[in-house]
């Protein structure tokens, strides 16, 4: 038998949803802190903490209490050991989350700006791509290093993963303004 999604239990969607993906210490929650200019999400030095699907709602426009926005902040994939498969090592309910979540507008992959293209980010890309859904990548700890160091990772990464990354640094704030303009984009949410 398969699982859908509604064996799962999403919360009902309330406004368009951005996912955010990427393998266990990316630095999503950094980078979710940085978006939202709270702490809401929580940073963590034990990967693969999060089993669940967080949920945050945002409301931009301000004008009422619907959210208008929705983040939902996905498990880690793929930390340590061996180069599993996603769907091997990920809890059962992503998939069906990723595959039939109506009100997925945007995945948001991150990626680490240090390290080379990992199997995991191709899979998690090439199923995006096969299934249709909407992303963009994101390279994350750009601030780690510079110049032709990052010019050279953001090209290999660029060329392995086949699609454009954005640099990003949750230390810094580069790739912001950048990053919300994309989420905007694909969601249609109001300026903040
Ligand atoms: N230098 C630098 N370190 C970062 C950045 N983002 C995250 N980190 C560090 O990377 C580690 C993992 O970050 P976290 O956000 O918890 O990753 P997560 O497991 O993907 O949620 C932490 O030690 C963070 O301080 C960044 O933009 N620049
Ligand atoms: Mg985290």
């Amino acid at each position: 038998m398969t699982s859908s999604a509604a064996e799962h239990q999403f919360p009902a969607a309330s406004a368009p949803e951005v996912a955010f993906l990427g393998r266990s210490n990316v630095g999503k929650s950094s980078l979710l802190n940085s978006l939202l200019g709270d702490k809401l999400a929580k940073v963590s030095n034990t990967p693969g903490r999060t089993q669940t699907i967080n949920f945050f709602r945002l409301n931009l426009g301000k004008a009422g209490i619907e959210p208008d926005l929705v983040f939902a902040d996905l498990p880690g994939y793929g930390y340590a050991r061996a180069p599993l498969a996603i769907v091997g090592e990920w809890p059962k309910f992503i998939e069906p989350y990723l595959a039939q979540r109506e009100s997925l507008a945007l995945c948001v992959c991150l990626v680490d700006t240090n390290i080379p293209p990992q199997k995991s980010d191709l899979q998690l890309i090439h199923w995006l791509n096969r299934r249709g859904r909407p992303f963009v990548v994101v390279g994350t700890k750009s601030d780690r290093i510079s110049g032709n160091k990052l010019v050279h990772s953001l090209r290999l990464l660029t060329k392995d993963l086949g699609t454009e990354v954005m640099p990003y640094s949750s230390k810094t704030g580069r790739g912001r303004d950048e990053l919300w303009r994309a989420i905007r984009r694909h969601t249609l949410a109001p300026v903040e």
